[in-house]
């Protein structure tokens, strides 16, 4: 909970999606980070909840906001960019806050090079959305609102 009580969720995106809309947009779109930031906002605001929004292209910082967002928010939407595909410490972080983690991915992983088939964070994830291009993020949204509501 935040001071004034309003339900918050992070939106949390790892390494080179600060890049969104400048290059390859066959593969990511053509939507910038900042789209993907209102499209959250105009989502979550809809259902009474604020979003904390956050990109870095360093693993430690990643950490520490799964760290800080224990019993801040009611769960997080996840990028975690190429630290998918490396990360025992992205998904030990996830482990250790026990918060539910929606995992986004804006491109299908799946039909791409074999070691992006791999997740370290889909076995902590409470729900896993690959794909849908910015709207997986809308999606990561409503899920957690959804599972925030049982
Ligand atoms: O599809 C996704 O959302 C990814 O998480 C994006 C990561 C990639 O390493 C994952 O395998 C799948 C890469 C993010 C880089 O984003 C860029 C966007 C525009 C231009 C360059 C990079």
């Amino acid at each position: 909970m935040s001071e004034n009580n309003t339900p918050r969720i992070l939106v949390l995106n790892g390494p080179n999606l600060n890049l969104l809309g400048t290059r390859e947009p066959e593969i990511y779109g053509h939507e910038t980070l900042n789209d993907v930031e209102e499209l959250c906002r105009a989502a979550a605001g809809t259902a009474g909840y604020e979003v904390e929004f956050l990109q870095s292209n360093h693993e430690g910082v990643l950490i520490d906001a799964i760290h800080a967002a224990r019993g801040a928010v009611a769960g997080i939407v996840f990028n975690p960019g190429a630290f998918t595909h490396t990360s025992v410490a992205l998904a030990d972080a996830i482990s250790g806050v026990q918060l539910p983690v929606i995992e986004v991915h804006i491109s299908n992983v799946h039909r791409r090079e074999a070691f992006r088939h791999h997740s370290y964070i889909s076995p902590v994830a409470a729900s896993i959305i690959v794909g849908a291009g910015v709207n997986g993020y809308v999606l990561g949204v409503q899920q957690l609102i959804h599972l925030a509501g049982k």
